[in-house]
């Protein structure tokens, strides 16, 4: 069965009533990262959930099935987010399949270029404020008490709905629930719907880390950030809306909230396109950032190669092609001979 909707109904807030909107989102790989396990020492067996293989590149896709179908259900015209890029896609593309019109509303200049140009070209309504996404994520709730529009952050309880279904597939995957697992935490609705979803399927549940940019860490330093700053734009986020169930998930599961650097950011990003094939955003290299950082720490001290770790990458690579290209080394220009375009090559 194709979608989210369809293989996890029975747990879903779906109806007979309920128009199913769906872009058969979801059943994305998980994949052994050998390649990551021998290059950082991790003493445990490392897989990674690739959400980048969604419809629209990222994890949102999983809620915004259920969102968009709830608010079809509920005959809404439009649906409102404040996104820092991957939200808006999503709501974009699934508001089209809908027939909805889609409102958007964006920090100015903060946005991946992949992003901007997908919630563009699937032809939403398109503000960018001179603030960052607090700020957006605020006038949004605004607009939503003052006018008949349907709001799809994940804030909206039926996206931690469709979001829990990642917890499920790593669960039917591996056949067991893993011992740790980790992710990137931005406005905090994905580690409030991966504990959602690994209660509700398994009596057994992982330990959950969560990484938030150490320059966008409000939840670690106690505090909303005025003016978050880090490389990953997908969490460059300062007070983010599900921060009580994300220490709620922190704390039921005996984990930890960290920060990561963009340093470390930036050596993970590089390394799990490098080592295993895989081409994710930044912010979703926080996952392995952070597990490096534990595994210096002697956080997994006790672990054997039995041990199973899950990680989440949340995001493609294609979202946030300029990173990619900073990063990199320009290619050497050739003339269009055989010799030079060897000697370029260093073969
Ligand atoms: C790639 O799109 O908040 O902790 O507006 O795009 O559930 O917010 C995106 C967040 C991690 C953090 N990785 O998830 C938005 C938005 C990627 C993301 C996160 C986001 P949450």
């Amino acid at each position: 069965m194709k979608g989210v909707i369809a293989r996890y109904r029975k747990f879903l807030p779906i109806t007979d009533e309920t128009p199913i909107v769906s872009l058969q989102e979801g059943d994305t790989p998980l994949l052994r990262a050998y390649n990551l396990e021998k290059k950082f020492n991790f003493p445990f067996q490392l897989y990674l959930k690739y959400e980048g293989t969604n419809p629209t590149g990222s994890f949102k896709d999983r809620g915004m099935t259920v969102a968009i179908s709830k608010a079809v259900e509920k005959k809404a015209k439009f649906v409102i987010c404040a996104s820092t890029g991957n939200t808006s896609a999503s709501a974009s593309a699934y508001a089209v399949r809908a027939g909805l019109i889609s409102l958007v509303v964006i920090p100015e200049g903060a946005i991946a270029l992949g992003k901007l140009s997908q919630a563009l070209l699937h032809g939403a309504r398109v503000v960018a404020v001179k603030g960052n996404f607090d700020d957006a994520l605020k006038i949004v709730r605004q607009i939503c008490e003052k006018f008949p529009v349907e709001l799809v952050n994940s804030i909206n309880p039926n996206r931690i709905e469709g979001q829990k279904t990642a917890a499920f597939e790593i669960i039917d995957a591996l056949g067991r629930a893993p011992d740790y697992h980790a992710m990137p935490v931005g406005n905090a609705g994905n580690i409030t719907a991966y504990w959602k979803g690994f209660k509700e399927y398994s009596v057994v549940r992982p330990v959950l880390l969560g990484f938030q940019a150490e320059g966008a860490a409000p939840i670690v330093k106690g505090k909303p950030i005025k003016n978050p700053q880090t490389i990953a734009t997908a969490i460059k986020i300062g007070n983010p809306a599900s921060w009580k169930k994300a220490e709620a998930a922190r704390d039921e599961s005996g984990g930890v909230i960290d920060t990561v650097t963009d340093e470390e950011i930036l050596i993970s990003y590089k390394a799990i396109a490098q080592c295993e094939g895989l081409f994710v955003e930044p912010a979703s290299a926080a996952t392995v950032a952070g597990l490096i950082k534990y595994t210096k720490k002697g956080f997994f001290k006790d672990a054997t190669k039995e041990t199973i770790v899950t990680g989440t990458l949340t995001g493609h690579g294609l979202k946030d092609p300029d990173r990619a290209i900073a990063e990199s080394q320009k290619p050497p220009v050739a003339e269009p001979t055989l010799e030079d375009v060897v000697e370029k090559l260093k073969i």
